[in-house]
C-alpha cells in the first residue's frame, strides 16, 4: 500500500491544532503507521529541504522548522500521497481552498502548519530521513473492507 510522509510542523503544535489535522487524516480514511514527536537538526531539515538550498525563502524555512517540536507520522492508504496534498492544500494558504488544512487554519505561507510528500518517490525519500524500517508499522484495522474494495 501506498504511503507519504506527513509532518505536523511547529505552528501546528504550538497552536493546538494536531489532534484537528490528524483527525480529517483519519476521518479519510488512512492508516498511521509510524509516528514521533521531535525536534529537527539543522542537518536534517537541510536534507528535508535541500531542493530548495540557495533559494530566498530556504535560510527562514529552515529556521522555523527546527523552532520548536515537529510531529513526523507516516500515513498509509490508496494514493495517499496525491489525496493527503489534497486535504493539505495548496503551499501558499492564502491560495488554499478554505475547506483544506491550510486553507482553514492557515494564513501565510511561512507558517503553512503540515509538509507532504510531493511524490511517490520524495515520499520514499523522506520516510528515510525520518525513520527507520522497524519504526514503521504493518497492521489490519477493523473498517480497512469498507474504505475500498
Ligand atoms: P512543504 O515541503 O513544507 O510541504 O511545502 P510544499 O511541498 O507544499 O511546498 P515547497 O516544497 O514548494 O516549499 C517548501 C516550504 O517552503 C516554504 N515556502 C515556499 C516559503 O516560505 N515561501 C515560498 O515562496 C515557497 C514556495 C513553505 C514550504
Amino acid at each position: 500500500m501506498e504511503k507519504t510522509f506527513i509532518m505536523l510542523k511547529p505552528d501546528a503544535l504550538q497552536r493546538d491544532l494536531a489532534g484537528e489535522i490528524i483527525a480529517r487524516l483519519e476521518k479519510k480514511g488512512f492508516k498511521l503507521v509510524a509516528a514521533k514527536l521531535m525536534r529537527v537538526s539543522r542537518e536534517l531539515a537541510e536534507k528535508h529541504y535541500q531542493e530548495h538550498k540557495g533559494k530566498g525563502f530556504f535560510e527562514p524555512t529552515v529556521a522555523y522548522i527546527t523552532s520548536s517540536p515537529v510531529m513526523a507520522m507516516v500515513w498509509e492508504g490508496k494514493n495517499v500521497v496525491a489525496q493527503a496534498r489534497s486535504l493539505m492544500g495548496a503551499t501558499n494558504p492564502a491560495q488554499a481552498d478554505p475547506g483544506s488544512i491550510r486553507g482553514g487554519f492557515a494564513v501565510d505561507v511561512s507558517r503553512n502548519l503540515i509538509h507532504g510528500s510531493d511524490s511517490v518517490e520524495s515520499a520514499g525519500r523522506e520516510i528515510g530521513l525520518y525513520f527507520s524500517a522497524e519504526e514503521i508499522l504493518s497492521y489490519s484495522k477493523a473498517g480497512d473492507e469498507w474504505l475500498s474494495e
